[in-house]
Protein backbone atom coordinates (compact mmCIF):
# COMPACT_ATOMS: atom_id res chain seq x y z
CA UNK A 1 0.00 0.00 0.00
CA UNK A 2 2.80 2.33 1.25
CA UNK A 3 4.76 1.36 -1.94
CA UNK A 4 1.76 1.92 -4.27
CA UNK A 5 1.14 5.41 -3.27
CA UNK A 6 4.96 6.21 -3.49
CA UNK A 7 4.74 5.37 -7.36
CA UNK A 8 1.54 6.86 -7.49
CA UNK A 9 3.08 10.23 -6.65
CA UNK A 10 6.69 10.19 -8.51
CA UNK A 11 4.23 8.53 -11.61
CA UNK A 12 2.41 12.16 -11.30
CA UNK A 13 5.16 14.20 -10.64
CA UNK A 14 6.92 12.71 -13.82
CA UNK A 15 4.20 13.40 -15.32
CA UNK A 16 3.47 16.71 -14.46
CA UNK A 17 7.47 17.10 -15.06
CA UNK A 18 7.09 15.83 -18.41
CA UNK A 19 4.24 18.02 -19.49
CA UNK A 20 6.08 20.95 -18.31
CA UNK A 21 8.49 20.17 -20.99
CA UNK A 22 6.63 21.15 -24.01
CA UNK A 23 8.34 22.41 -26.88
CA UNK A 24 6.96 24.91 -29.33
CA UNK A 25 8.55 26.54 -32.67
CA UNK A 26 8.29 30.36 -32.07
CA UNK A 27 10.29 32.56 -34.79
CA UNK A 28 10.64 36.51 -35.29
CA UNK A 29 9.67 37.12 -38.78
CA UNK A 30 12.15 39.45 -41.21
CA UNK A 31 9.16 42.26 -40.45
CA UNK A 32 9.66 41.64 -36.88
CA UNK A 33 13.23 42.01 -37.13
CA UNK A 34 13.52 44.57 -39.94
CA UNK A 35 11.31 46.24 -37.03
CA UNK A 36 13.20 46.13 -34.18
CA UNK A 37 10.48 43.98 -32.38
CA UNK A 38 12.77 40.20 -31.63
CA UNK A 39 13.33 42.11 -27.65
CA UNK A 40 9.85 43.35 -26.85
CA UNK A 41 8.62 39.51 -28.18
CA UNK A 42 11.23 37.36 -26.16
CA UNK A 43 10.65 39.36 -23.45
CA UNK A 44 6.85 38.22 -23.71
CA UNK A 45 7.76 34.92 -23.53
CA UNK A 46 10.27 35.51 -20.54
CA UNK A 47 8.28 37.28 -18.74
CA UNK A 48 5.15 34.86 -18.96
CA UNK A 49 8.13 32.27 -17.05
CA UNK A 50 8.74 30.41 -20.16
CA UNK A 51 12.30 28.97 -20.63
CA UNK A 52 14.32 29.74 -23.88
CA UNK A 53 16.07 26.27 -25.09
CA UNK A 54 17.53 27.27 -28.42
CA UNK A 55 17.30 30.52 -30.43
CA UNK A 56 19.68 31.83 -33.52
CA UNK A 57 20.01 34.65 -36.13
CA UNK A 58 19.63 33.51 -39.67
CA UNK A 59 18.98 34.36 -43.20
CA UNK A 60 16.92 31.42 -44.28
CA UNK A 61 16.46 29.91 -47.76
CA UNK A 62 13.68 29.69 -49.86
CA UNK A 63 13.97 25.58 -50.24
CA UNK A 64 14.35 25.69 -46.27
CA UNK A 65 11.22 28.46 -46.15
CA UNK A 66 8.91 25.84 -48.76
CA UNK A 67 9.68 22.83 -46.34
CA UNK A 68 8.54 24.90 -43.44
CA UNK A 69 5.56 25.90 -44.99
CA UNK A 70 4.95 22.88 -46.54
CA UNK A 71 1.31 22.12 -45.62
CA UNK A 72 0.34 25.59 -47.35
CA UNK A 73 1.80 24.74 -50.46
CA UNK A 74 -1.21 24.56 -52.66
CA UNK A 75 -2.41 27.68 -51.21
CA UNK A 76 -2.41 31.20 -54.01
CA UNK A 77 -0.57 33.03 -50.92
CA UNK A 78 1.96 30.65 -50.74
CA UNK A 79 5.21 32.48 -53.63
CA UNK A 80 4.18 35.35 -51.79
CA UNK A 81 4.65 33.83 -48.33
CA UNK A 82 8.38 32.37 -48.91
CA UNK A 83 9.48 35.38 -50.50
CA UNK A 84 8.42 37.79 -47.69
CA UNK A 85 9.83 34.93 -45.17
CA UNK A 86 13.28 35.10 -47.34
CA UNK A 87 13.45 38.76 -47.55
CA UNK A 88 15.40 39.27 -44.33
CA UNK A 89 17.12 37.45 -41.36
CA UNK A 90 14.58 35.59 -38.92
CA UNK A 91 14.85 34.82 -35.25
CA UNK A 92 13.81 30.49 -34.81
CA UNK A 93 13.30 29.91 -31.28
CA UNK A 94 12.44 27.21 -28.90
CA UNK A 95 10.72 27.88 -26.00
CA UNK A 96 9.65 25.04 -23.38
CA UNK A 97 6.94 25.30 -20.69
CA UNK A 98 3.63 23.45 -19.00
CA UNK A 99 0.87 24.21 -22.67
CA UNK A 100 3.40 26.16 -24.27
CA UNK A 101 2.47 25.18 -27.49
CA UNK A 102 -1.55 26.37 -26.85
CA UNK A 103 -0.54 29.36 -24.72
CA UNK A 104 2.03 30.58 -27.37
CA UNK A 105 -0.91 30.43 -29.54
CA UNK A 106 -2.17 32.61 -27.37
CA UNK A 107 -0.20 34.68 -27.03
CA UNK A 108 0.45 35.14 -30.86
CA UNK A 109 -3.01 36.34 -31.43
CA UNK A 110 -5.55 35.43 -34.61
CA UNK A 111 -2.89 34.92 -38.05
CA UNK A 112 -4.79 38.08 -39.50
CA UNK A 113 -3.85 41.09 -36.90
CA UNK A 114 -7.32 42.39 -38.11
CA UNK A 115 -8.99 39.51 -35.52
CA UNK A 116 -5.89 39.77 -33.16
CA UNK A 117 -7.31 40.69 -29.65
CA UNK A 118 -5.79 43.90 -28.50
CA UNK A 119 -3.28 42.49 -25.65
CA UNK A 120 -1.76 39.88 -28.39
CA UNK A 121 1.91 39.65 -30.03
CA UNK A 122 -0.29 40.40 -33.14
CA UNK A 123 -2.84 42.19 -31.85
CA UNK A 124 -0.53 44.98 -30.64
CA UNK A 125 2.94 44.90 -32.98
CA UNK A 126 1.19 44.76 -36.24
CA UNK A 127 -1.93 45.39 -39.02
CA UNK A 128 -1.49 43.10 -42.36
CA UNK A 129 -1.95 39.54 -42.70
CA UNK A 130 1.20 38.96 -44.97
CA UNK A 131 3.62 41.00 -42.67
CA UNK A 132 2.25 39.56 -39.07
CA UNK A 133 5.81 38.95 -37.71
CA UNK A 134 5.82 36.17 -35.70
CA UNK A 135 5.49 32.30 -36.65
CA UNK A 136 4.22 29.62 -33.66
CA UNK A 137 3.90 26.09 -34.02
CA UNK A 138 -0.13 24.70 -34.08
CA UNK A 139 0.37 21.36 -32.55
CA UNK A 140 2.76 19.70 -30.82
CA UNK A 141 3.43 17.46 -33.33
CA UNK A 142 4.08 20.64 -35.81
CA UNK A 143 6.13 21.78 -33.11
CA UNK A 144 8.36 18.92 -33.13
CA UNK A 145 8.79 18.75 -37.34
CA UNK A 146 9.50 22.87 -36.89
CA UNK A 147 12.02 22.36 -34.14
CA UNK A 148 14.00 19.15 -35.87
CA UNK A 149 13.77 21.72 -39.31
CA UNK A 150 15.45 24.58 -37.48
CA UNK A 151 17.56 23.36 -34.98
CA UNK A 152 20.42 20.67 -34.62
CA UNK A 153 19.45 18.60 -31.46
CA UNK A 154 22.86 19.85 -30.11
CA UNK A 155 21.31 23.07 -30.55
CA UNK A 156 18.42 22.58 -28.29
CA UNK A 157 19.91 23.48 -24.47
CA UNK A 158 18.59 21.44 -21.27
CA UNK A 159 19.31 24.07 -18.15
CA UNK A 160 17.60 24.47 -15.56
CA UNK A 161 16.51 28.67 -14.49
CA UNK A 162 17.47 29.84 -11.16
CA UNK A 163 13.39 30.80 -10.85
CA UNK A 164 11.65 28.03 -12.03
CA UNK A 165 10.53 27.17 -8.25
CA UNK A 166 8.82 30.32 -8.51
CA UNK A 167 6.95 29.47 -11.86
CA UNK A 168 5.63 26.16 -11.17
CA UNK A 169 4.40 24.51 -7.30
CA UNK A 170 6.07 21.12 -8.45
P1 LIG B 1 -0.31 30.95 -38.55
O1 LIG B 1 0.95 31.69 -38.89
O2 LIG B 1 -1.18 31.74 -37.62
O3 LIG B 1 -0.06 29.55 -38.06
P2 LIG B 1 -1.08 29.76 -41.08
O4 LIG B 1 -0.23 28.61 -40.71
O5 LIG B 1 -2.47 29.49 -41.55
O6 LIG B 1 -1.17 30.83 -39.90
O7 LIG B 1 -0.37 30.59 -42.24
C1 LIG B 1 1.02 30.81 -42.22
C2 LIG B 1 1.31 32.22 -42.61
O8 LIG B 1 0.88 32.43 -43.96
C3 LIG B 1 0.57 33.28 -41.80
O9 LIG B 1 1.24 33.59 -40.59
C4 LIG B 1 0.55 34.43 -42.75
C5 LIG B 1 0.40 33.76 -44.09
N1 LIG B 1 -1.00 33.72 -44.50
C6 LIG B 1 -1.97 32.92 -44.00
N2 LIG B 1 -3.15 33.15 -44.58
C7 LIG B 1 -2.92 34.13 -45.49
C8 LIG B 1 -3.74 34.83 -46.43
N3 LIG B 1 -5.02 34.55 -46.55
N4 LIG B 1 -3.14 35.76 -47.19
C9 LIG B 1 -1.83 36.05 -47.07
N5 LIG B 1 -0.99 35.43 -46.22
C10 LIG B 1 -1.53 34.48 -45.43
MG1 LIG C 1 0.65 27.88 -39.01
Amino acid sequence: MVICTILAFFSLFSKSMAAARERTFIMVKPDGVQRGLVGKIIKKFEAKGFKLVAMKFMWASEDHLKKHYSDLSARPFFPGLVKYMASGPVVPMVWEGLNVVKTGRQMLGATDPKDSAPGTIRGDLCIQVGRNIIHGSDSVESAQKEIDLWFEPKEVIAWRPAAEAWVYED
